[in-house]
């Protein structure tokens, strides 16, 4: 089997702040204890099959422009899966990370009928299997892709069509089962299709109670198969339909509790969809946490300039830094991990552009990591939000959280007690100052 990324001979390592390699690691160290827990095993970070094996590097307006040898020669489509799979393990472990995550469709192509689909991913199963077992890379999650075919154009559970349903439904519970039979730690719904493009032949209501039936259907599998994974929900507010059904992380958690599926389902959260959805990606990941729906991350970008999907790298130390303080704040994750949802840009044609996408994405995960880790130990955050609502621990506060309180009863307490509340400073300049010192002070 020939290397397809032949400038990088050796796996990526960590060589700390003061190195001239670009293709080294200055803050991910996996073995470095950071609160008695490995790097590595705090972060758990996956790379993704789809954007970095699959993708030619085409936009709307133009072709491929990606050197990317094992796209190239498909007369033999099996053939071509395997060369990518090769590829996309070469990578994994040059790499050096732990995790992979894969759409079905990603590493199988489809067949002729659904029969020829199936027996296509079986046999990829059985390809990535052995060589999970040869390299150690384990598979953080798997997903469906139930967006890119025609026959999904109308939506997939949220189709008008009870078929495109069923063909939906058989993808989901063979991609379970392969990421079941892969070890994968949890398994994602991302709904590129489960909105509408126009309320005029739309019936919200019917869509939302299929969008439901076909949850609660996947979680029944679940335990059937014995999958101890965690089942995750990726909300996004649109594109590619004008309004998605999982729009953020506070409609998703209002969905799950409508149809009572509150603890089965959890979310992934990624950085680009927050900010479409209008949110900051740290108001997604508090919501989540706040809310016991927090699950894992797609750790990406947008650019403020334009409002779709963009996907980039990371490179935001003081983003991450916000949102990773509140999942560690939290106790980080449990089946979940950070994946690089990410792409290149289009002129970022080398093969060795992806180890530069991927060792800086990273290294700014790890920074913000430590920054946000310091920040926890010093309770820099937490003591001034505690202190701020401390007079909810006096007698007041109390007595109005107690069922012997009324409105009139609290209506008395303001006349007899002349209570005059002063407001004091809310100190947000002072705090992100404090926030500002940790991210430059971290020594790494
Ligand atoms: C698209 C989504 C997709 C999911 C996986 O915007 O981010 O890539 O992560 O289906
Ligand atoms: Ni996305
Ligand atoms: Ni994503």
């Amino acid at each position: 089997m020939a290397d397809f990324f032949t400038d990088v001979s050796e796996p990526i390592r960590y060589e700390g702040p003061g190195t001239a390699n670009p293709l080294a690691y200055r803050v991910y160290d996996p073995d470095r204890i950071v609160a008695g827990k490995r790097m590595e095993d705090h972060l758990r970070i996956a790379v993704c099959y789809w954007h970095s094996f699959n993708w030619p590097g085409s936009d709307i307006f133009g072709d491929g422009t990606f050197d990317r040898p094992w796209l190239g020669d498909v007369s033999d489509e099996m053939d071509a899966a395997r060369q990518k799979m090769d590829a996309a393990f070469e990578f994994f472990s040059k790499l050096g990370t732990p995790y992979f995550c894969f759409h079905d469709r990603d590493i199988a192509p489809d067949g002729a009928d659904y029969r020829e689909t199936l027996s296509n991913l079986h046999a990829m199963v059985d390809y990535a299997a052995e060589k999970i077992e040869r390299t150690g890379v384990k598979l953080l999650w798997g997903t469906a892709n139930l967006f890119s075919h025609p026959r999904f154009a109308a939506g997939a559970s949220t189709n008008p069509n009870p078929e495109a349903f069923a063909y939906a439904a058989a993808q989901v519970r063979h991609a379970l089962d392969a990421t079941h039979r892969l070890g994968g730690t949890s398994y994602v719904l991302w709904g590129g299709r489960e909105g509408y493009e126009t309320l005029l032949n739309t019936l919200m209501k019917r869509e939302a109670d299929q969008l439901a039936r076909f949850l609660e259907l996947v979680v029944e599998h679940k335990r059937k198969i014995g999958f101890d994974g965690q089942l995750f929900i990726e909300p996004k507010p649109q594109e590619p339909t004008k309004h998605q059904y999982d729009y953020d992380c506070a409609t998703v958690h209002g969905f799950l509790e409508r149809y009572d599926l509150l603890g089965e389902l959890f979310v992934n959260i990624e950085v680009n969809h927050a900010t479409l959805a209008g949110h900051s990606f740290h108001h997604e990941v508090k919501y989540a946490v706040e809310n016991g729906i927090f699950g894992s991350v797609d750790a990406n970008r947008g650019d403020p300039q334009n409002g779709w999907d963009t996907d980039q790298f990371p490179n935001s130390v003081e983003e991450m830094t916000l949102a990773l303080h509140e999942i560690f704040g939290a106790g980080g994750f449990d089946r979940g991990g950070f994946n690089f949802d990410t792409k290149l840009r289009r002129q970022s044609m080398d093969r060795t552009d992806l180890f530069h996408g991927h060792i800086g994405g990273i290294d700014t995960l790890a920074k913000a990591f430590l920054v946000a880790m310091d920040l926890l130990e010093k309770e820099t955050l937490t003591r001034a939000r505690t202190d701020r609502y401390a007079g909810w621990k006096g007698d007041l506060g109390a007595y109005i959280m107690s069922t012997e309180a009324s409105l009139a009863s609290i209506a008395d307490r303001v006349l007899e007690e002349g209570i005059d509340p002063q407001p004091v400073s809310g100190r947000q300049e002072a705090l992100e100052n404090l926030v500002n010192h940790a991210v430059w002070s971290e020594s790494s």
